[in-house]
């Protein structure tokens, strides 16, 4: 019998700042973009609980936010700081499993079926966690227990913050049936206009629905559908995580078309990309620009090195020769962003070579 354990910190980048500053609790705490008295143009990473009853959320334009709760704490965004607070916790997290998969910054998910006999063991092995998370790193995350990683991350979700939710098979149906068809993975707001078009709006329905009709609207995402909708999912938790990229992107007061001035940002990025490099000993080996214009048409251009280096000079060159057609073009530009990805661990390196 499988046991799949969900662990997904609270408010994750606020829960930091809150931590580094407890006279932080009990304000409403936006961490994003500076808002420039409503006039700022970037957008929130996320808020603390007390801010999120102002209405506000993750990815809102960072003015819409300051409309909305004027008297918030700002805070700009600190990833290093919460890079540091992430380890930190995966490497606790990572001890209460035989398989550990590490998701995004703030989210695990841990096969925890030889650490424990039975749904009794795991919640025991849930709360353990929890507490260690809470002594050693002063922050709370919340957990979902179930038989496979659909369930189990739903569950994490259920009772935010602090929470622990645990759904055992013989009770995943009554779980899932009433929740509404956008939860199960893969289904984001374009598939679930079109599911909620042909008469599902909950995984119950969904599970009513013959599989044929499914396979007529959505090809070869059907089986998907109609396994989840039973709450089916045969998904290993897989080792290990890598970082995939490191970024940074940077929304203009104006849009401009100054090349100095936009050079000099994207140093600054490059600046803090390096120093994120530097702590995790990544070396990198692809680069991508991002230009978004004036009027939102955003592009990318990726180039891939000839071999893996750590000189950020590499990155300020590739930026520098990307950007120049976009200069050209007559619109202005609204943001820029880079980033590194094909990251690889230094220390696997020999000579400048990476061995496999
Ligand atoms: P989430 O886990 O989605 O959110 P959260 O941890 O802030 O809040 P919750 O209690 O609901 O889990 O994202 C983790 C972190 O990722 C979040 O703290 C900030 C960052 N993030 C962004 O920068 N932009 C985004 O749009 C989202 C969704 C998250
Ligand atoms: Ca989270």
């Amino acid at each position: 019998m499988r046991i799949i354990l969900h662990v997904d910190m609270d408010y994750f980048f606020a829960q930091v700042e809150e931590r580094e500053n407890p006279e932080l609790k009990g304000k409403p705490v936006v961490v994003g973009a500076d808002p420039k008295e409503g006039k700022g143009r970037g957008v929130v990473a996320t808020s603390n609980y007390v801010a999120r009853k102002f209405g506000i959320k993750s990815a809102m334009p960072i003015s819409t936010a300051w409309h909305k709760c004027p008297t918030a704490v700002f805070l700009p965004v600190n990833m290093s700081l919460y890079a540091e607070a992430s380890r930190a916790v995966m490497s606790i997290f990572r001890q209460y499993a035989n398989a550990f998969e590490q998701v995004s910054i703030d989210e695990a998910y841990l096969d925890i079926s030889n650490h424990v006999k039975n749904y009794e063991d795991a919640e025991e092995l849930a709360k353990k966690l929890k507490k260690e998370v809470l002594e050693k790193e002063k922050l709370t995350c919340s957990v979902g227990l179930g038989p496979n990683k659909l369930i189990s991350k739903i569950a994490a979700g259920e009772r935010k913050p602090d929470g622990l939710t645990i759904v055992k098979p013989d009770e995943v149906h009554a779980f899932l049936n009433p929740k509404k068809v956008g939860i199960l993975y893969g289904v984001g707001p374009k598939t679930e206009e079109h599911l909620n078009r042909v008469g599902i709006f909950t995984v119950e329905d969904l599970s009513k629905t013959p599989k044929q009709i499914l396979l007529d609207e959505f090809g070869s995402f059907a089986e998907d559908l109609y396994l989840m909708s039973r709450g089916i999912d045969n998904r290993e938790v897989v080792e290990e995580w890598v970082t995939k990229s490191i970024g940074r992107q940077f929304t203009f007061d104006k849009d401009t078309k100054n090349k100095r001035f936009i050079m000099a940002m994207i140093d600054d990025m490059i600046r803090e990309i390096y120093r994120e490099l530097r702590e995790q000993d990544f070396v990198f080996k692809n680069v991508v620009l991002k230009v978004r214009y004036e009027d939102f048409e955003t592009h990318t251009k990726s180039k891939t090195l000839e071999d893996y280096t750590d000189n950020v000079k590499k990155i300020r060159l590739v930026a520098e020769e990307s950007l120049e057609p976009f200069m050209k073009d007559e619109r202005k530009i609204r943001l820029v962003g880079i980033s590194v990805h094909s990251l690889a661990d230094k220390k696997t390196l020999k000579k400048g070579k990476l061995i496999a």
